[in-house]
């Protein structure tokens, strides 16, 4: 298939599931060294597709508001305007100290998914790399 061997492929992107856990940054330093990015999630059917997968749903995505507190950025540099994915009440900079977005997917009880909190970008996280391969 399109996508390398221990990666998995969902449309037309590869999915790299990480066995540990690392920084914020340390994370999308191990990505950046396998030709991707942190996990960069661009619409509610890829949102859903995660969802779905069950398992350990605690990883980093490639969102922080490092830059500028409260302005969500993207690794590519694009600006994030989505509020349906934040879990109710995140995201919160708890303690003036959390900038760094993870995927924590968990059924409320409406039956909602709820799903993005920002946490501390120090903490040790499992994360996703993600890359779209080039058609060629
Ligand atoms: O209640 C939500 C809140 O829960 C924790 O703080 C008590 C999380 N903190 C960490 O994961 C360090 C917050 O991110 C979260 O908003
Ligand atoms: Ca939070």
């Amino acid at each position: 298939g399109p996508c390398p061997d221990g990666w998995r492929r969902h449309r037309c992107s590869c999915y790299y599931f990480s066995n540990n856990s690392k920084t914020w940054s340390e994370s999308r330093q191990d990505c950046r060294e396998r030709g991707a990015d942190l996990l960069i999630i661009n619409s509610r059917e890829e949102q859903h597709f995660l969802n779905t997968l069950g398992g350990k749903m605690h990883f980093w995505i490639g969102l922080t508001d490092s830059e500028q507190e409260g302005i969500w950025k993207w690794v590519d540099g694009t600006t994030s305007t989505t509020t349906q994915f934040w879990r109710e009440g995140e995201p919160n900079n708890a303690q003036g100290g959390e900038n760094c977005a993870v995927f924590n997917s968990f059924r409320d009880t409406l039956g909602i998914i709820q799903s993005w909190n920002d946490q501390p970008c120090s903490l040790l996280i499992h994360w996703v790399c993600n890359y779209t391969p080039n058609v060629s």
